[in-house]
């Protein structure tokens, strides 16, 4: 069949909401999209479990650690789904490694940021998973398929997340001033950084337009974000704590809270690998790795020693 056919196949069936499966046709520039975004994803849950690793070993109480330690746990599984979901692509996971470990692969700038206090437990389960539900929500209707089932398992997961960072806000909220006080500090410094998890403005988004084309993405940049802020404000407002933001308001006409100018010099900043926690955050991870391998050599060794037995048998 003739390429401009096949295109034309393939749109129609993304158009009729059919998933794309791995062994299906696709162009190029759509494997190479997938494999971009679900890698970066990947790599966004494996380095977040560091800033939340910092406040293992301080968890206030036995309960808090255990919660804390499962979602930290739930987060490499949601790192693990979506390496699977791209090695379908044709990737293997050593290269997509390799490609974080050079600064070849991005991953979500947010966790470049330091965890100073207790309270940036709860700020991050809270808004940063926040934010993270309201755009893995829309992405359960990526149109391709392994992505898509991906999201269904990761959404149920991330759903206890937010709420286990709401009940540290709101014990906190409750508590003495200076608890209050940790918990208002851990806001402000988190509310813009969750924000710009959703990425540059529409118009500036280089590749939303051909990506919500190919239903990769179902919603744009803007109009997540949009839901994250007007669905926040509410359940920061009942806590009793405030936002950063001097403008932030209800708009009376679209019914939608408008909020001031977004820092893309501190985004592009951090994106680039300036931000204050990058080189750390890359350091940690290729030491993690380096440690590991004989982990990996030793499953290894065992899966090949099972193979040789099965095949004799
Ligand atoms: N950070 O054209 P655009 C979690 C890059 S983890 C860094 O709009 P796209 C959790 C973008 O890659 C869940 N880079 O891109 C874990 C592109 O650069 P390249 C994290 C960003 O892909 C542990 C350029 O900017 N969620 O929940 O159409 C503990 C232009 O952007 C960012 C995901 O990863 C950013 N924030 O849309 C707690 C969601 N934003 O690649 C919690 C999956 C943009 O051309 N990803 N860039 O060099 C997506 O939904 C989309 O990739 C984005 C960006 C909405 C992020």
């Amino acid at each position: 069949m003739e390429n401009q056919d096949l295109l034309n196949q393939f749109q129609q069936k993304i158009d009729a909401d059919i998933k794309i499966e791995p062994k299906d046709w696709m162009p190029d520039k759509y494997r190479q999209t997938l494999i971009r975004q679900i890698s970066q994803h990947a790599h966004s849950e494996i380095i977040g479990m560091q800033p939340e690793g910092n406040w293992l070993t301080r968890a206030p109480s036995l309960r808090s650690k255990k919660i804390l330690m499962a979602k930290i746990q739930d987060e490499a599984g949601h790192g693990l789904y979506l390496y699977c979901a791209a090695e379908t692509l044709g990737v293997k996971r050593e290269q997509f490694l390799q490609w974080l470990h050079e600064g070849k692969a991005k991953y979500s700038s947010v966790f470049n940021y330091p965890t100073l206090s207790w309270a940036d437990m709860g700020a991050i389960g809270w808004l940063v998973d926040g934010a993270a539900i309201v755009n893995q929500v829309s992405l359960q209707g990526t149109s391709y398929g392994p992505y898509s089932r991906a999201m269904v398992k990761i959404c149920m997961e991330e759903s206890f997340h937010q709420r286990q960072g709401f009940e540290i806000m709101a014990q906190l909220a409750a508590g003495t001033a200076e608890q209050k006080e940790m918990a208002q500090d851990a806001i402000n410094r988190w509310w813009w950084p969750s924000i710009m998890m959703f990425g540059p403005h529409d118009s500036e988004s280089a590749h939303s337009n051909q990506s919500l084309k190919w239903r990769i993405k179902r919603e744009s940049n803007d109009a997540l974000r949009q839901r994250f802020i007007d669905k926040t404000i509410e359940q920061g407002h009942h806590l009793g704590l405030t936002f950063p933001d001097p403008k932030l308001h209800l708009n009376k006409e679209t019914q939608h809270y408008d909020y001031s100018p977004i820092n893309w010099d501190e985004f592009w900043n951090v994106v680039k690998g300036n931000g204050p926690g990058n080189k750390r955050r890359i350091r940690h991870h290729i030491k993690a790795h380096d440690d590991g391998k004989w982990v990996r050599e030793a499953a290894k060794a065992y899966a090949e020693k099972i193979n040789v037995k099965k095949k004799s048998a």
